[in-house]
């Protein structure tokens, strides 16, 4: 009789080449030897360290997909996608922070950016010297980014950007802002830009009082006639498409990332159900309990399944965006499920800190709706099978 691994049904680490799984071991043991003991503090706090960036970079944990001649590692979206599954497996915010970094602020520099941009910023931004951040959503444009107000107006130099972005993981702490803006002189096509810190008319204030994703810090961009020159502007895309092709790979990331938040809690709650007896015998032992289980370790081991074929879907260049708006979104709720049921798997206990499984659930109703809500990203499948757009 073949054996089963409760942990592991499918053999999933055995689908996984040699390299994948060096680098989700060592994503592992540094998101379980220096973000786990830090992440209570950051919680509580809500105090973000920029250090991680750093220490990520160190490891080449930053932008991993970019080539190895701008500072990245040349790996694969499977292997990016293991990365993010350890480092929500400690906190979504961590992932956030990674995740935005590389998907969001690398990617499009990468792809979208001249020569000289790309060996300006990708290096110290791979290295967690820079932290980046991606502004696309504003106040009165979160779901329909079409209806963005600012804007790009051009100069005899360049440009000046007005408006505010909302909402923006890292930006107080950012040193580079990419930013999404109408441009008039492009027929007011959404254009995206390259600012830095400390120019005249860019301010990054902290969004205080989070109740999820306390780690990561959020904040808004404010752009007051920023003056920018020529070389601030992303040549290479023009368009929705210019965020949406970043917002397909930090999807695609998020995918695997609430796996390993939901991975978490059910191993927390399993372990809490065999230690735990009430009624003489150990919760683990009764039949809710166990239904419970089976739930989240079907949903997990599906979840990751299918995480792994979009990836190498995504390797080989076939990776529709609809695929990964499935992805997105039934992993990101069945996560959400999963840490929901954790808490109350753990009674009162499960709402302290220290089982960490609230966190975890609290985390995920941010990550449920940043990057397409979970609603948005089905009205994107309604579209694809009906052929009819129900947006509006
Ligand atoms: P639509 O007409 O559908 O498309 C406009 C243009 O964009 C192209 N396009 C895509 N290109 C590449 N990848 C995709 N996924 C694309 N989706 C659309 C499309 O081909 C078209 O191109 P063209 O050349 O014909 O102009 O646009 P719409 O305005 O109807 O869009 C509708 C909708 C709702 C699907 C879209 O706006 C949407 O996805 N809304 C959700 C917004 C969102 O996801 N915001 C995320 C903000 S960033 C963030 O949350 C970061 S959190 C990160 C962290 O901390 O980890
Ligand atoms: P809304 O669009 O106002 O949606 C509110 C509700 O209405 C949702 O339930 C939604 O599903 C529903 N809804 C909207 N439209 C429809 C429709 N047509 N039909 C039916 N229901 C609909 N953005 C960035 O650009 N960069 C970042 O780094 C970033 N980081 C974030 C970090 C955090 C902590 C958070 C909370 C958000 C972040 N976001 C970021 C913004 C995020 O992408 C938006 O919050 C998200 O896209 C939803 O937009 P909204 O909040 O304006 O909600």
């Amino acid at each position: 009789l073949a054996s089963f691994n409760w942990e592991d049904p499918f053999l999933f680490r055995e689908q996984l080449t040699e390299e994948e799984r060096m680098i989700s071991d060592t994503a592992h043991a540094f998101a379980q030897e220096k973000l786990l003991p830090r992440v209570e503090h950051a919680y509580l706090e809500e105090q973000t360290d920029p250090e991680i960036f750093r220490e990520m970079g160190e490891l080449g944990l930053l932008g991993s997909t970019i080539p190895e001649a701008y500072g990245g590692i040349g790996a694969g979206y499977v292997a990016y996608g293991l990365v993010a599954r350890e480092v929500e497996r400690v906190d979504s915010g961590y992932r956030s922070m990674m995740s935005v970094q590389s998907s969001l602020v690398m990617y499009p520099i990468y792809a979208y950016g001249s020569e000289e941009q790309r060996m300006k910023y990708l290096p110290k931004l791979a290295s967690g010297e820079w932290i980046g951040c991606f502004g696309l959503t504003e106040p009165d444009a979160g779901s329909d980014p079409a209806g963005m107000k600012t804007r790009a107006v051009k100069t005899e130099g360049g440009y000046v950007l007005k408006g505010s972005k909302m909402w923006i993981s890292n930006a107080p702490i950012a040193d580079v802002f990419v930013v999404w803006a109408k441009s008039e002189a492009h027929g007011g096509k959404i254009r995206g830009f390259v600012l830095e810190k400390g120019m005249k008319g860019l301010s990054a204030p902290k969004i205080g009082g989070k109740l999820s994703l306390r780690a990561s810090i959020t904040g808004e961009i404010v752009m007051d006639d920023v003056e920018v020159g020529e070389d601030a502007l992303l040549p290479n895309v023009e368009g929705l498409k210019g965020p949406f092709g970043c917002l397909n790979r930090a999807r695609y990331g998020i995918a695997w990332g609430v796996m390993g938040a939901a991975e978490f809690c059910w191993h927390q709650a399993r372990q809490y159900g065999l230690d735990r007896k009430q009624f003489g015998k150990p919760l683990a032992g009764t039949q809710l309990f166990q239904k419970k289980l089976a739930d989240m370790q079907t949903e997990i081991a599906l979840g990751l399944q299918v995480c792994l074929r979009t990836g190498r879907l995504m390797d080989e260049g076939r990776a529709a965006p609809e695929m990964v708006s499935l992805i997105k979104r039934n992993n990101c709720g069945k996560a959400l499920d999963i840490a929901r049921m954790a808490r109350d798997m753990h009674g009162g206990n499960g709402i302290q800190i220290e089982y960490g499984v609230m966190r975890h659930a609290a985390n995920l109703e941010t990550v449920n709706t940043y990057e397409g809500t979970h609603d948005v990203h089905a009205l994107i499948l309604g579209r694809a099978q009906t052929g009819i757009q129900a947006f509006f």
